[in-house]
């Protein structure tokens, strides 16, 4: 799959921009949130560019899984484990970076006020 250019996610994954990588495996990095909610906000993304979750899980299911093992280690580095991970689907939903990816929040007692 050819990579859009204008994809902010894609240009941290190819590195023509800079941000800070807390983790990566084959498929998948994690950098912090540049706006956190919580003292972890880290998202976790796919290399390969794909719009959203689902998008991404049925093209290729390896790469989420890499991507929720990748969350789950960032939290166990963070946040002893314990963590919410979130995938906005939809511009109704949040989503606002049209390339998939796992806000993985954690660090404090979450609240649940999704409205
Ligand atoms: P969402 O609203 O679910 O699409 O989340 C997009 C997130 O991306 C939002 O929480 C802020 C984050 N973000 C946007 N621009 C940048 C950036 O330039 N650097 C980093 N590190 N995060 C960004």
């Amino acid at each position: 799959m050819s990579l859009p250019v204008d994809c902010l996610f894609c240009q941290f994954v190819n590195g023509t921009l800079e941000t800070e990588i807390v983790g990566q495996n084959q498929r998948a990095i994690a950098f912090r949130d540049i706006n956190p909610q919580a003292p972890l906000h880290v998202l976790v993304i796919p290399r390969e560019h794909f719009a959203d979750v689902a998008t991404l899980a049925a093209a290729d299911p390896a790469a989420l899984a890499d991507v929720v093992e990748l969350a789950q280690e960032v939290a166990m580095d963070e946040a002893d484990g314990e963590y919410r991970l979130i995938f906005n689907s939809g511009p109704e939903a949040g989503q606002s970076v049209f390339h998939v990816h796992g806000h993985v929040l954690g660090g404090t007692r979450l609240g649940w006020t999704p409205a």
